[in-house]
């Protein structure tokens, strides 16, 4: 058995990363997460108690960090400050998660000499023009626009460094844009379609021409899985679906799932520095692990997400009306 430490497991990826592992292996899981206004522990309700434990704390804490290490075998990093258009409006704490709180589990992997899987951004990479036949590799320089990016970016490279210098056993992948259920109503998805629930018109940024590379978040889990369990340690891995679709496709895809007009949204203030386009080549992780993404149909998996939006108000409700008050402050 082995014993699996996530970090940031009350959040979407991190929960949904928990909840694979219970159903796909017999390893137990050890979640720290600080519970921010992110995390939600409704969203790991119903594991089995002999498998999956909650510590709540941060992962910038040293000495906790140092006790959790030296009872498990590995970990998942996934903790971060996650969202962009925070980042823009107050930096401070994605620095101190994202970077500060990187470096103290990388101290606490050296000293313990613990596998240690990194979750992070194919926006490291910067953007690509809507007409660039290329996507992102490996190999792609790094170029990160926003104080998100630029700290999950320098997270990669400490993870790399201490990988280097100090040999922590590490791997480091990079993943596109994720939905799916019990992702937080401030993202794209998950806003626009609890606003139509709630009767106010989605919103669009700018002109909507925005490319975003979509992947379940199932998919994300089950490759993150395949590199901790397989992947050459040292390397990085690219995780996407081929799901490019436009801002306004997405909009428009929702309304017509949700019974609503093809033109019943609004376009709002552009995000500061937007990003135009991501698009992800996976075929390093396809060829060298088998993996392969289990959703290839982007309708079906939304109209899935749409339900569950639908019938688990109670889970989203309470976060949405301080989200749409930061919104209307920034005219968004
Ligand atoms: P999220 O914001 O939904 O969840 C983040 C979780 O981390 C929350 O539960 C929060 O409470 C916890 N957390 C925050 N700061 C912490 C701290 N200091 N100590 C302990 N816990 C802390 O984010 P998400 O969308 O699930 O993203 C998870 C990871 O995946 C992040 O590292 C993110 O960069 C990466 N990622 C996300 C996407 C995406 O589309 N959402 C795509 C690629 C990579
Ligand atoms: O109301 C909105 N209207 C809108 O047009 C919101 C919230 C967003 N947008 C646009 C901005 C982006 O082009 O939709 C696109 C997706 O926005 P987000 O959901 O904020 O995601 P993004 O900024 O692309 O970053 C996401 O993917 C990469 C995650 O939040 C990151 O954690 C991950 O690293």
């Amino acid at each position: 058995m082995t014993r699996l430490l996530v970090t940031g497991g009350a959040g979407f990826i991190g929960s949904n990363f928990t909840r694979h592992v219970v159903a796909h292996t017999d390893w137990h899981v050890t979640v720290l997460d600080k519970l921010t206004y992110a995390g939600n522990l409704a969203s790991l309700a119903g594991l089995p108690e002999g498998r999956v434990e909650f510590v709540r704390g941060d992962v910038g804490d040293a000495e906790l960090v140092d006790g959790l290490f030296a009872r498990v075998d590995a970990v998942a990093h996934f903790a971060a400050e996650s969202h962009n258009d925070n980042s823009l409006h107050d930096p401070r704490p994605f620095l101190d998660t994202n970077l500060a709180g990187t470096y103290t589990l990388l101290e606490a992997a050296r000293k313990h000499d613990r596998r240690f899987h990194h979750v992070s951004t194919d926006e490291v990479y910067g953007d690509l023009e809507l007409d660039d036949p290329a996507r992102f590799t490996e190999s792609t320089p790094y170029n990160p626009s926003s104080p998100y990016s630029a700290t999950k970016a320098g997270s990669d490279m400490l993870v790399r460094a201490w990988a280097r210098s100090f040999g922590v056993r590490a791997t480091i992948s990079n993943c596109s844009n994720n939905y799916g259920p019990f992702q937080h109503v401030e993202k794209f998805i998950p806003r626009q379609v609890t606003n139509i629930i709630r009767g106010i018109r989605p919103r669009l940024y700018g002109a909507g021409q925005n490319v975003r590379d979509w992947i379940h978040a199932d998919d994300h889990s089950s490759a993150v899985l395949a590199v901790l369990d397989r992947g050459r340690i040292g390397e990085t891995y690219l995780v996407g679906a081929d799901g490019e679709k436009s801002n306004k496709e997405v909009v428009e895809l929702v309304l017509r799932l949700m019974g609503q007009p093809a033109g019943a949204y609004d376009h709002v203030a552009d995000r500061a520095g937007h990003d135009l386009r991501y698009a992800i080549d996976s075929a390093k992780l396809r060829a060298e692990l088998g993996w392969q993404p289990r959703y290839r149909d982007f309708e079906a998996g939304l109209a899935d997400t749409i339900d569950w939006y639908r019938a688990n108000e109670h889970w989203w409700a309470p976060a949405k009306d301080a989200t749409e008050a930061f919104y209307a402050g920034k005219g968004q």
